[in-house]
């Protein structure tokens, strides 16, 4: 079977992984590389042995040579770049966040429609093991129809230490990390049709908000409360489990920190360890984001082949994005906001 071949744009922190996963995918190869920073390029053109090396999108594009792209570069980038792909015809992956406004989304989702490729979000969080586990137990009925949930990530993680540029942003944790947390509550409890939002900072040194707790009414009846920090130092740090509550009318699942995966029904209570895979590259405690990197380029590929849409294609993170933009706007205006008006 013939191989896909990708170019990888944006050579940073982030993109070693996406890099080490792309050597393992099957029926897919990096065979080009660009970064603006030539210091970056040398390092990951080196550390995997790529020839094929650009300081600029527009001159890899014009040699171009590959099925899809990989843009692994930081928001700003996102847009003009998913534009530049689309008028090329090329397939892309683009890092989260998908965009800086929904109305840059809207039109990046349009623009890739219009040219007929592919367009998926790398929205890894959904592919974590203990996520799928829980999907799959809901899948299996094990505790009815789930009607409250919680879904929640409270760390004391030094996040800045990788990802400098995260204590600059005047929006941070709900647009870094919440996005992924509101992922995966659409994944597990469907679309949401309002939210309410609250937020403050309690690190001195960063610009943007680090703490926020949202309530979310799900389309079909289901509440959930998503609450996110990382101002929270706990005895054992949990970085970067996401911990899952679920109530429902046969029974109840708790996620536990530990990837321990308890769930109670009819037949009793039984707990599974859904902890990931430590990959060879893979290291503690990022292999539960490591290995969902590996697991959503496989998708990526899987999907290419079927010619079918992509779990978290652009439409789809549409639905998540609005959330983010929405949680904003409650948390300013201490009001509800409608998700069904901004789509
Ligand atoms: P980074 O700053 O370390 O790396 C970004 C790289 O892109 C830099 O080397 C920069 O020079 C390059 N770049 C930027 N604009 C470019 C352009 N127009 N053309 C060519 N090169 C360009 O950032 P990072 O921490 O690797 O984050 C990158 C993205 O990945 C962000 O959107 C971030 O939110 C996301 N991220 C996702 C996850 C996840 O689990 N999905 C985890 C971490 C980061
Ligand atoms: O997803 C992200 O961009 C990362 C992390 C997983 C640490 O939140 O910032």
């Amino acid at each position: 079977m013939t191989n896909f071949k990708g170019a990888l744009i944006g050579c940073g922190f982030f993109a070693v992984n996406q890099m080490h996963a792309w050597n393992d995918v099957e029926g897919a190869e990096i065979v080009a590389i660009c970064d603006r920073d030539p210091e970056r390029l040398d390092i990951v053109g080196e550390q995997f042995g790529i020839e094929r090396r650009y300081a600029d999108a527009e001159a890899l594009f014009s040699d171009g040579g590959f099925d899809f792209v990989d843009i692994a570069t930081t928001v700003q980038g996102h847009r003009p770049l998913v534009e530049l792909s689309a008028r090329h015809r090329v397939a892309a992956i683009c890092q989260k966040p998908f965009a800086k406004t929904l109305s840059d989304a809207k039109a990046m989702v349009k623009a890739c429609r219009d040219a007929g490729v592919p367009l998926m979000v790398h929205e890894n969080f959904r592919w974590q093991t203990p996520i799928q586990a829980v999907r799959k137990a809901l899948d299996d009925n094990a505790i009815g129809t789930p009607f409250w949930g919680r879904f929640s990530f409270r760390s004391g993680y030094d996040v800045f230490s990788g990802q400098p540029y995260l204590a600059e942003q005047d929006r941070f944790i709900i647009e870094d990390l919440g996005i992924h947390t509101l992922d995966i509550a659409r994944y597990i409890l469907g679309d949401v049709r309002t939210i309410t939002a609250r937020t403050r900072r309690v690190n001195p040194k960063i610009k943007g908000e680090d703490v926020a707790t949202m309530l979310l009414d799900h389309e079909d009846g289901a509440t959930s409360i998503v609450d996110v920090s990382y101002a929270t130092k706990l005895s054992s740090e949990p970085f970067p489990e996401t911990l899952i509550e679920l109530d429902g009318t046969g029974g109840s699942l708790r996620l536990r920190q530990g990837y321990q995966l308890e769930v109670t029904n009819a037949l009793g209570s039984r707990n599974v360890d859904v902890s990931p895979q430590l990959l060879s590259w893979a290291s503690r405690p990022w292999h539960n984001i490591q290995e969902s990197v590996y697991a959503i380029q496989q998708h990526w590929v899987a999907q290419l082949r079927r010619g079918a849409e992509h779990s978290t294609s652009g439409s789809d993170n549409l639905k998540t994005f609005a959330l983010v933009e929405a949680a904003y706007d409650s948390a300013a205006r201490h009001q509800a906001v409608d998700i069904g008006v901004m789509l």
